[in-house]
Formats: structure tokens, sequence, C-alpha cells
């Protein structure tokens, strides 16, 4: 069989070249109005919206993309039970420490109780929404793998190569790729597809990544996805 390589740094992505629509997810973390909407979390922690925005444009493209070629797609959305049984109680501290009137996580906000499931602030912003049949975890830490189904899931499809995007790229992006990749699976992140609450840690976020000869994977952007894959 032909192999297919992502133009990517430090190496051609995946690693062998075995990249299929079998084997292959493009995972999009967290697009909630929280984290990227007017009103959200991010947003009343008083950071620049335009910096967790930026990538919405570029996921857009990339999910269509993958959407044509039969690849799997999922969706993740970090959020607590209402009863806020799953939110540690050095989580919630800390998240009252900033943003206006000491609202954090689990407190009334202009778009509903923050990271809450169920409420509007939780949901994923309708530019990106799932389509019928698209997987979505709902994870109540910053990585997708801790305390969801998402490695049984990825096993169950037979899916090694995980192409990563979303927000934020310091926080919730990487430690998704780091559980990943610690589990064996092949990842990439999409450096356009990506945006944190500040420019400086999305730019350090990437370079770590690249380090120790890929220590966590590869960093490509949506252009050169684009281009392989022949979309
Ligand atoms: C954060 C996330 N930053 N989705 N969550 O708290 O990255």
């Amino acid at each position: 069989m032909s192999e297919l390589f992502i133009q990517s740094e430090p190496y051609p992505w995946p690693y062998d070249g075995a990249l299929k629509p079998g084997n292959t997810a493009l995972v999009v973390i967290d697009m909630q109005t929280d984290f990227c909407g007017i009103g959200g979390y991010v947003d009343k922690m008083g950071y620049d919206l335009s910096l967790t925005r930026a990538p919405i444009a570029p996921i857009r493209n990339v999910l269509s993309a993958m959407r044509a070629g039969g690849y799997t797609i999922i969706h993740t959305r970090e959020g607590h039970r209402p009863d806020l049984s799953d939110l540690p109680a050095n989580k919630r501290w800390r998240s009252r420490r900033i943003g206006a009137n000491g609202a954090g996580i689990g407190d009334e906000g202009p778009c509903g109780k923050i990271l809450v499931r169920g409420e509007p602030g939780w949901e994923i912003i309708p530019e990106l929404a799932p389509l019928p049949g698209e997987i979505i975890i709902d994870k109540p830490g910053k990585g997708s793998f801790c305390a969801t189904d998402l490695e049984l899931v990825l096993h169950t499809r037979g899916i090694r190569n995980l192409i990563l995007t979303g927000i934020t790229t310091d926080v919730c992006v990487h430690t998704t790729m780091r559980e990943a990749n610690d589990r064996g699976f092949e990842c990439v992140m999409l450096a356009d597809c990506c945006g944190a609450t500040d420019h400086n840690n999305h730019l350090a976020a990437l370079s770590m990544i690249k380090m120790q000869g890929g220590v966590f994977g590869a960093v490509s952007d949506s252009s050169s996805l684009l281009q392989a894959i022949g979309k």
C-alpha cells in the first residue's frame, strides 16, 4: 500500500506513512462558547477572545475535508455535572481567583453556569457543531482521556493516528496530546487550528512538541493537511 504523509515538523507525519480514513481521527477539542464565545468563561476572565476564535475558520476547512474523506470525527467538551460532584475543590477555588466578581467554574455567568453540562456556555459553538453520528466526549478534566471512554472508542474503531485541533493549545489540547502519546497513539497538532489565551504560550506549546525528535508527535497546519489528503 502506498504511503501518505503530512508535511510537518520535526518529521513527516505519521512516522510510517500509514495515514488512511480507517485508522485516523480528527479530534476537535473544547470549541465551546465558554472558551471562545462572548460572555463565556475565557471572556469573563478578561482574555483576548480573538486568540481562541482564530482557529474556528481553519478547523471548519479541516472538518469539511475530513468529513468528506470518511475520517472519524471526535469532538470534546470540558464540563461538569450539574451537581458539581465531579468538580474538584481546587479546580473551583483556583478558577474563582480570576475573572469578574470572582465567578469561577460552576458559578452563574452571562452564558449560564460556567463549564456546567447543559448550560449555554458549555455548548460547542454553532460554526463547529457536531453532525449526527460524530463522537462527542464529555470530559471533566483538561485531558480527553481522564475519566472518559475515549481510549476504548479509539481502540474499538481501530484508530491509531490522531489529528489534534481546538482550544487551548497549552492546556486541553496539549494535555490530550501527552495522554495520547503515552498510550501509543501517533499525534499531530495543527498549529493554525489551535489557540491559547496567551499567544506566547501557544508558540511555546508548539515548540515543546518538536523537541527530542518529536517528543509528543509532530506539528503541522491546515493547508499541509488539506494538501496531503487531496482536498
Ligand atoms: C482550559 C481548555 N484552558 N479547554 N480549558 O481551561 O483548554
